[in-house]
């Protein structure tokens, strides 16, 4: 199985899983400025030309943040990342369809506004994309609340795609609640992702 992402992108989220859940296989880390992501064998793998992708042993793809943290959580059950039934799981697979709507919508423009307007209204796009990421992290630091973790009393999927807008959110310069950077803390001190959060750049 192989897991490819690119270090400082949002296929950080799956990267963490694929540590934590301690699947065999191997974590490929593409060059997205240097077009690795788009070379004829990776669109044969992955026609979307994106990262994260899984590739199965079987050679099957999967992409998609939500479907590869639902593979990777299915393939480990024991991880806990996608709880194995009942109101837990659901609730799992609801933060990560919301992250999935929200990424795009809030951070993308925040990042890089040239894709939704031209230049006159870049600004405007910048500033409506930083008001939705500070719109996104309140509403994560109220459901939170006083808990370590957003779902049930173990680090699941959903954590693990908050704890990567949460940095993300530092990257375009919005800062993140107090709570948010004290349940990113408690992620990214797991030690299994020690390794990994250092090739991504990461301080200890
Ligand atoms: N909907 C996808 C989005 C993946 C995505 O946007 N990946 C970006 C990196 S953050 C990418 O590969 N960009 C390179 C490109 O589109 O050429 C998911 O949630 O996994």
């Amino acid at each position: 199985m192989i897991l490819l992402v690119s270090a400082r992108t949002s296929s950080l989220a799956c990267r963490l899983a694929f540590v934590l859940a301690g699947l065999p296989g191997e974590v490929r880390d593409l060059s997205l400025r240097g077009g690795e992501h788009r070379t004829p064998e990776m669109l044969a793998l992955n026609p979307k030309g994106q990262v994260p992708a899984l590739i199965l042993d079987s050679g099957e793809t999967i992409t998609e943040t939500p479907a590869i943290m639902l593979a990777i959580g299915e393939m480990a059950p024991a991880s806990g990342l996608i709880p194995a039934e009942g109101a837990a799981r659901w609730r799992v697979m609801e933060w990560l369809s919301w992250y999935a709507y929200q990424f795009p919508r809030a951070f993308q423009p925040a990042f890089r506004p040239a894709i939704f307007g031209p230049p006159p209204a870049e600004n405007q796009i910048r500033e409506g994309g930083l008001t939705r990421v500070a719109e996104v992290l309140a509403f994560i630091e109220a459901s939170l609340g006083a808990r370590d973790w957003l779902v049930g009393e173990a680090v699941t999927a959903a954590d693990l795609t908050t704890a990567m807008m949460t940095s993300f959110a530092g990257f375009v310069g919005v800062v993140p609640p107090d709570a948010l950077m004290a349940h990113r803390r408690r992620v990214f001190a797991l030690p299994a992702l020690a390794e990994t959060l250092k090739a991504e750049g990461f301080a200890a």
